[in-house]
């Protein structure tokens, strides 16, 4: 077994993309360094981040999250949890197991760049403040179009499973990711979630057993826990979810 800890390069601050790395490591006990969240005097910060973006690793990862793992650069969120899941037994055993879980977690990603897209809709390099109105037009198709048909579709799948998660028999990082975009959409969307929590039970009972696995309830307890805040994806803007929308 690896005795190095991986590294986890991703922007200190926010829980953004990274968490869905970290629930994963968090989980399965891997030892890891957040390296960005680092002092520089020891080798890490945004600096270290940037350099390895720049292909101080031999590669040229496009964004973080980045994961090292020995001789291993891996990037995109959904190919970092499958790694992570496949090598410490967080994913299904089976090929078809494991192709099922790989494309639900890309899909989850999918719809993480939607949220993203909400407040970001016309640019991403212009601050949310500068696109407003048409954030505001983004963010009702997300919350009436697109935030059920991507829930929907998990709670289907879980009412399909008996054994109540998403693929095969046991909780996986597929239902990892489930949990923090959930979590995730919770904050940004509240009265939105709160409307359509009814008509997911599947997925939010899914939610709750794993808030409460022991290594992510300690996780979530711990300060290694950024909380979601207005600078990641899960942003709460009270324009983007007004509480009696207009039909
Ligand atoms: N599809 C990628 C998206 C990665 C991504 O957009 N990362 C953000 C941070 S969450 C970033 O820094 N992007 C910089 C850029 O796209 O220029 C993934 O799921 O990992």
């Amino acid at each position: 077994m690896r005795s190095e800890p991986y590294e986890l390069f991703y922007w200190p601050g926010i829980q953004g993309r990274g968490e869905f790395v970290r629930l994963v490591l968090e989980d399965v006990g891997a030892p890891y360094v957040d390296v960005a969240r680092q002092p520089a005097a020891r080798g890490g910060g945004v600096k270290r981040l940037l350099a390895v973006l720049d292909g101080a690793l031999g590669v040229y990862p496009f964004a973080p999250p980045i994961l090292r793992a020995g001789p291993f650069v891996i990037w995109q969120t959904a190919a970092i949890t499958r790694f992570v899941g496949e090598r410490h037994g967080l994913a299904p055993a089976d090929d078809h197991g494991r192709h099922t879980a790989s494309c639900i977690a890309v899909t989850i990603a999918d719809l993480v760049a939607e949220t993203h897209d909400t407040h970001h809709p016309t640019s991403v390099e212009i601050a949310y403040e500068r696109q407003r109105p048409a954030a505001a037009v983004r963010a009702k198709s997300f919350r009436t179009a697109r935030i059920p048909k991507y829930l929907n579709w998990l709670e289907r799948i879980l009412a399909a499973n008996p054994a109540g998660v998403l693929v095969g028999h046991a909780i996986s990082y597929a239902d990892l990711s489930a949990f923090q975009v959930v979590e995730g959409l919770h904050y940004a969307f509240p009265n939105t979630l709160a409307r359509l929590q009814p008509t997911l039970p599947r997925l939010h009972e899914l939610r709750d057993r794993v808030a409460a696995r022991p290594a992510i309830a300690a996780y979530l307890a711990s300060s290694r826990r950024l909380p979601f805040n207005e600078e990641g994806i899960f942003r709460r803007y009270a324009a983007l979810d007004p509480k009696h929308p207009a039909k």
